[in-house]
Order: structure tokens, then sequence, then C-alpha cells
């Protein structure tokens, strides 16, 4: 599909088209057909759908024009040029949802919540983006904004007329604060969670040489993804796939076997691997059942979030590993205990997520995210301020508390950070 936006819209796409009646008397928001032709030639490049919406009721709020054509790369390209050779210009990432913005169509959480939705790669994350979109976080944001501003205006007035008691009472200005501090900590726990869900979680599979890492890679992705041998350190780079879990994509990283490296090629691996490790948020610890456990990779890792595998459970199992706490026995043979395998990291990618359903659940970007963070140390200070501080110290957390508030609405923010939130978008958007 094409786009084209702005007033020139319809002007400069008309005398590409062949239509039934001329382009600028097209009803707005009806489908109809027309034929795209060579500007020059006159001769016909492709049969399209076509949509004309005037401004204010399109998405930029400018008057669009929307092609659906055949979807050819190359016949894109060749109907884009044209276009552009018309008097258009190509659009800049993001470029549509930023006019959208600019012309008060959408507050920015929400053109936010336009990039949350295209990297959504799960129903679940496709479902909590799509609450944003509508507008479920910017309406609370929104109403803890008029809060904050009939807060710092009651405070204003007692402040300046401290004898006349019409602003607000210190003492119920400061119940107001605890309850919307109380607000702001839930929004940024469910916020964080819904990054989970969003994001995906990182889950590396390490252990010692051998012990079959990869050949569970290749069971849980359902493919052959990685190289199995007998031969140990056959993985050297870091292999990787994902799958979905509880709503949430997982990304799996095969390591390199730890142990003492023979070579340099496997002391690269080994870094690769530790490296891995350190970026996870879950570790597969995979030791071979049939084999004393090497209590090496078990002394590393003590204190990181992880699952035991005792993987080639088909083989009799070595009293040593038999020993091993809380081991999963898996089979990629038999594929015995891979079902509970399975149902024991979903468990784990919950507890990630959090396990309290997606009810009240938020997606918020990056940027939403670090100005809740401000916020709420904004609150908590002037929570402390207004127990016993002068008035004007809680004033100025409660007026930092209502920038942060505005910023994540898009309130007077400047071109630099909408420049970096668009730029984020993928180009047509
Ligand atoms: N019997 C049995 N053999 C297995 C199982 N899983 C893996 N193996 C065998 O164990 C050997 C090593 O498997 P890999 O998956 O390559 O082990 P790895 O941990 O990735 O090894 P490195 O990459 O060298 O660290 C191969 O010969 C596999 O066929 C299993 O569940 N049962
Ligand atoms: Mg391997």
């Amino acid at each position: 599909m094409i786009r084209v936006s702005g007033p020139d819209a319809i002007a400069i796409v008309a005398p590409l088209l062949r239509t039934a009646i001329p382009l600028e008397a097209f009803p707005s928001h009806r489908l109809r057909r027309v034929a795209i032709v060579d500007a020059k030639s006159g001769e016909r490049v492709d049969e399209a759908l076509c949509t004309v919406m005037r401004s204010p009721r399109s998405y930029t709020a400018e008057d669009v024009v929307e092609l659906s054509c055949h979807g050819s790369p190359a016949l894109l390209r060749l109907v884009t040029l044209s276009i552009v050779a018309g008097g258009a210009r190509l659009a800049a990432p993001g470029e549509f949802t930023r006019r959208a913005f600019l012309n008060g169509r959408l507050d920015l959480a929400r053109a936010e919540a336009v990039a949350l939705m295209i990297g959504a790669r799960t129903d679940r994350a496709v479902a909590l983006a799509a609450r944003a979109l509508a507008g479920g976080f910017s309406d609370q944001v929104r109403a803890l904004r008029d809060e904050l501003v009939d807060l710092i205006a009651g405070l204003e007035v007692t402040l300046d007329f401290p004898e006349e008691r019409v602003g607000l009472d210190v003492e119920a200005a400061r119940v107001i604060v605890t309850r919307l501090r109380a607000e702001v900590e839930r929004w940024l726990a469910a916020a964080r969670h819904g990054r989970v869900v969003h994001d995906g979680v990182t889950v590396a599979l390490v252990g010692p040489p051998n012990a079959g890492k990869s050949s569970l890679l290749n069971a849980l992705l359902g493919s052959d993804r990685a190289i199995v041998s007998p031969v140990p350190g056959t993985t050297r780079d870091i292999v990787e796939g994902t799958i979905a879990l509880a709503g949430v994509p997982v990304r799996l990283l095969d390591t390199a076997g730890i142990d003492t490296p023979r070579d340099a090629i496997e002391a690269e691996g080994i870094r690769r691997s530790r490296r891995a490790m350190q970026e996870s948020d879950l570790l597969l610890l995979v030791f071979d059942g049939s084999m004393v456990p090497d209590p090496h990779v078990l002394e590393e890792t003590a204190g990181r979030a992880r699952l035991v595998v005792r993987a080639k459970s088909d083989l009799p199992t070595h009293p040593a590993a038999a020993a091993l706490r809380d081991a999963a026995p898996a089979s990629v043979v038999t594929s015995g205990g891979m079902d509970a395998l399975l149902e024991r990291l979903t468990r784990e990618i919950e507890r990630c997520a959090g396990a309290t359903g997606d009810e009240g659940m938020i997606v918020a970007s990056v940027r939403q995210i670090g100005l809740l963070e401000t916020l709420l140390r904004a609150l908590i200070a002037a929570e402390a301020a207004l127990a016993e501080a002068p008035l004007e110290a809680a004033l100025v957390d409660l007026r930092e508390a209502l920038a942060c508030a505005g910023a994540i609405l898009g309130v007077d923010v400047g071109d630099a950070v909408l420049d970096r939130i668009f730029s984020m978008f993928c180009l047509g958007k």
C-alpha cells in the first residue's frame, strides 16, 4: 500500500490514475478501483484500489490518498517514484504517525503504541499494544495530570493566602499524593511486566561440553537449528532461535560448552557463552545425566535464575547426576520429560512476566517507563516534603511530577525527543 499525505496529495496522485470520475471528485473514505498509468507514456502499470480520505478525517488529519497495488516491490518502487516525480517526497520513518501527533490526532503515548503494535511478536503482546493504542494508558496518565494540576493550584493558593483557609489543606494534599504515589508504583510494576511480554525473555542453554545443549535447543525449536555431534566442543558461536511460551517471545541461546579451552577458538567460544549468560534472564543448565556433573558450572551460576536439566534421561542415570537438586530429566531421543520441562520453563517465564494476568498490565515504551520512574521519585519526594519541609519544596517536586506526566503525553516535548521516538518506527507508518 502506498500512502500519500498532505494538502497536495490528491493533485499529485491524480495524473497517475485512470478513473471513471476524477480523483478530485472521489467520495471520501470509499474504496474505488483505478488503473495506475505511467505519467509519461500513459501506459497501464497496475490495477489498484484507491481511497481518498479528506482532511481532517484521516490518520494524519491531512488529505490522504492510499493506493493498494499488487505487492511486487519493483512495482511499488515504480509507482512511488512516479509520485515523488509528481511533487511528493519520501516519508521519513514514522512520519505519518508524527504528523498525526502534531495535528492532535494522537497523544504521544498512543503514537508510541503504534510502534509497540508493529513490534509485537505474540498474540499477548498484540493485545497489550491494542489497549495502549486505544488510549488506556493515556487516559490514566491524563487523569493523573489533571489531579496534579488541581493539587498544585490548591497548594499555591494556600501558600499565597495562608490565613484565609481557602486553599488546599496540607494534610489533605499529603493523602492525595500518597494515593497517586501508590498508583504510579502499580503502573510501573505493570509496565515492567508489559515490557517482558513485549520484548520477551532471553534464555541461555549452558553447561559442560557434550551435555546435549544443542540437541535440546533443536528439540525446543522443533528444527535442526544447531549442529549436534558426539565431539565435545561442537558449538562455538552462539546459535539462537525464538519460541513463544505463555504468550511471551522466548529467545533461546545455545552456547559453547564451558570447560578448560583446548585452543584459541574454544576460548573465544567460552567467552561468548559467558557473555550470553550475562545478558540472559534465565539459564537452562544442561548436564548429561549419564555422567558425573561438572560442579564448576553449577558454582558459576549459583545465585542466577536457572533451571537444571538432566539431559539424556533415556540413558542410565549416574548416581551423582541423580543427586542434582530439582533437575528436570529430559531426553530428546524418546521425548520423555520434554513436556514437563516445557511446563517448568513456561512457569519460570510467567514469573518473569508477572503471573497477574493481562488485566491491568500496561505496555509502555522505554521512554515512558523512564518518565514513570522520575515521576515516582518526584511524588515520593513531595510526600516527604509535605510531611515536614516548607510547602515550596513540595511544590517543586509536584511540578516535576506534572512535567513528567505531560512528557508521557507529549505536552511540550521538543523536536529532539520527537526525532528520537519516530526514528524508531519503520517506513510508511
Ligand atoms: N541418548 C541420548 N543422546 C543424546 C541426547 N541429547 C544429545 N545426545 C547426544 O549427545 C551428543 C552431544 O550432543 P550436543 O547436543 O551436540 O551437545 P552440546 O552440549 O551441544 O555439546 P557442545 O556443543 O560440544 O558443547 C550427541 O552425540 C547427541 O546425539 C539424549 O537425550 N539422549
Ligand atoms: Mg552444542
